[in-house]
């Protein structure tokens, strides 16, 4: 027997802060100041806060902050941030403004060590709005939006956790080719052969991995995507599965690219058209997203949303319109393990599951004050995905508030936290995540821009959408998962990652 357990580099203790979770970050006191008219530049100016951000000797929790502007024609597009010029008057903890190469986005971070609640005065960011398209800043409408992720640093790892798939929330998953249902380890060299074993079906070809040096697709030891996204890169995971206020966001400030071929429509009849596209048909399950007039309305903002699908295609939408990308199944189970050795059937808090059949809809999980955000559950352990009932609050069946589960007397264990502090992995809603075979084609270096698509891809990153089985849903097991993404029920879900910037 293969045992290579030894060559995961660190077995830690969780150390990480594991305080209240809640989706909290806040941005204030929105406005533009020194407009430079010649070199058709302006500082966008906002406060922000978010609690329990914290900095230690494993990694740290990150503020991304995209902005949409729109011009007086009534078009949304997608702000590019200078590299340079970005600055905090005043903050309670020693941060730092990161904008990668690409200027979609700003990543804000604590650069020393510690922990508490980021109150932020006077964020800087210097807008080169002439680089947009825009010639002076009359009439212009600004929104900053920011959402919590977190730092997954670079490093082994393993994959697949020596469970049998089982049928019950795990129809597949990735085992040595060789050992039985033995995990292996992603490190600096090429693994050893893997593959997707199925419940029913057949075992997919062998593949092989190298953390730095991409993806070997038919195990014939020569690479063929170097830019896989392999989980043994460093990349930041949003700490959160999208919201629902965060679904709302999107929907309202959607941006067409002026070369798409509906450009030429009024923005408001896009907007409309392609948000109702994005929308489920028959919404139920806790979604709590209407369309007033023109304007999308979540009454549940911080809860997770569901119905978001690889089918319906609003995953790709979503994640190209906030500068981010979708994940790899590899980076999934990094995301929830970090080093540690796996436990067979574990969930993201790195215990066993126990549950190897569906737990019946007669499991009713009581939710304390009104859903609004400050709601509370009462259950000692974090529920999988699954049709529960909800009593308390607004009742029904469906997804609850992103980071529920995560209190201040809560563990690693009874949160179902990820090794680096991420929330809801194997919790609350089901998410995408994509296969590595059999469409490896998913790049570490490629994000959204901003700007979808008019057309039923929805994104014009082409590597991300794949009309078959490319997506599978991670439900409550960290390895494993369902076998095809063709879902649309109101259960899933959807959390997007963006690769580290080369400066961190
Ligand atoms: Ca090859
Ligand atoms: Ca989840
Ligand atoms: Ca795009």
């Amino acid at each position: 027997m293969k045992r290579i357990f030894t060559l995961v580099n660190i077995v830690l203790l969780i150390c990480i802060a594991f305080n209240v979770y809640s989706n909290n970050i806040l941005v204030q006191k929105v406005a533009l100041t020194d407009t430079d008219t010649v070199n058709k530049s302006v500082l966008i100016n906002f406060d922000l806060s978010w609690s329990n951000s914290w900095r230690d000797d494993i990694n740290w929790d990150a503020a991304w902050v995209i902005v949409k502007f729109k011009k007086p024609n009534g078009h949304w597009g997608h702000a590019n941030f200078s590299v340079n010029g970005n600055t905090i008057d005043s903050s309670n903890a020693q941060m730092k403004i990161t904008v990668p190469a690409d200027k979609k986005g700003a990543f804000i971070y604590r650069v020393q060590k510690g922990n508490g609640d980021n109150l932020l005065t006077k964020v800087k960011i210097l807008w080169n709005y002439g680089s947009d398209g825009i010639s002076n800043l009359s009439d212009i409408e600004v929104r900053v939006f920011a959402t919590e992720m977190v730092y997954v640093p670079g490093g082994s790892f393993a994959v697949g956790d020596g469970a049998k798939p089982d049928g019950y929330n795990m129809a597949t998953n990735l085992r040595n080719a060789a050992y039985g249902y033995e995990y292996l380890i992603i490190n600096d060299t090429l693994s050893d052969p893997m593959v997707r074993t199925p419940l029913n079906g057949s075992t997919s070809p062998a593949f092989r991995v190298d953390g730095i040096r991409g993806l070997d697709k038919n195990s014939d030891g020569i690479i063929d995507n170097a830019d896989y996204p392999t989980g043994y890169k460093p990349f930041y995971c949003m700490k959160y599965e999208t919201s629902q206020g965060q679904f709302a966001d999107f929907l309202n400030t959607i941006s067409l690219d002026s070369t798409d071929a509906n450009y030429g429509q009024t923005a408001s009849t896009y907007l409309l058209i392609l948000g109702q596209q994005l929308f489920p048909v028959n919404p139920g399950n806790r979604f709590t997203i209407s369309r007033q007039d023109s304007v999308f309305l979540a009454t549940r903002p911080d809860r997770a949303c569901n119905y978001l699908t690889a089918l319906a295609k609003n995953i790709y939408a979503f994640a190209d319109w906030a500068g981010l990308r979708p994940m790899s199944e590899l980076e999934f189970e990094k995301a929830c393990r970090g080093p540690l050795a796996p436990v067979a059937f574990e969930n993201a808090g790195g215990t066993f599951v126990g549950l190897t059949s569906p737990p019946t809809n007669t499991i009713t999980l009581t939710l304390s004050g009104e859903e609004n955000g400050t709601e509370t559950i009462t259950s000692t352990f974090a529920v999988p995905p699954t049709a529960f009932k909800i009593s308390g609050g607004d009742g029904g069946s469906g997804p609850l508030r992103v980071g529920i589960f995560a209190t201040p007397n809560s563990t690693r264990i009874s949160s179902a936290s990820s090794y680096y502090g991420i929330q809801d992995l194997t919790t609350n809603l089901s998410e995408y995540v994509e296969f590595c075979v059999p469409k490896p084609d998913l790049t570490y270096s490629t994000h959204g821009d901003g700007y979808i698509n008019s057309s039923y891809r929805y994104t014009n990153i082409t590597t991300w959408v794949e009309e078959t089985t490319a997506y599978g849903l991670k439900s409550n097991f960290v390895s494993g998962m369902y076998g095809t993404y063709m879902n649309t029920d109101g259960n899933s879900g959807f959390r997007g990652v963006r690769s580290a910037p080369a400066e961190n």
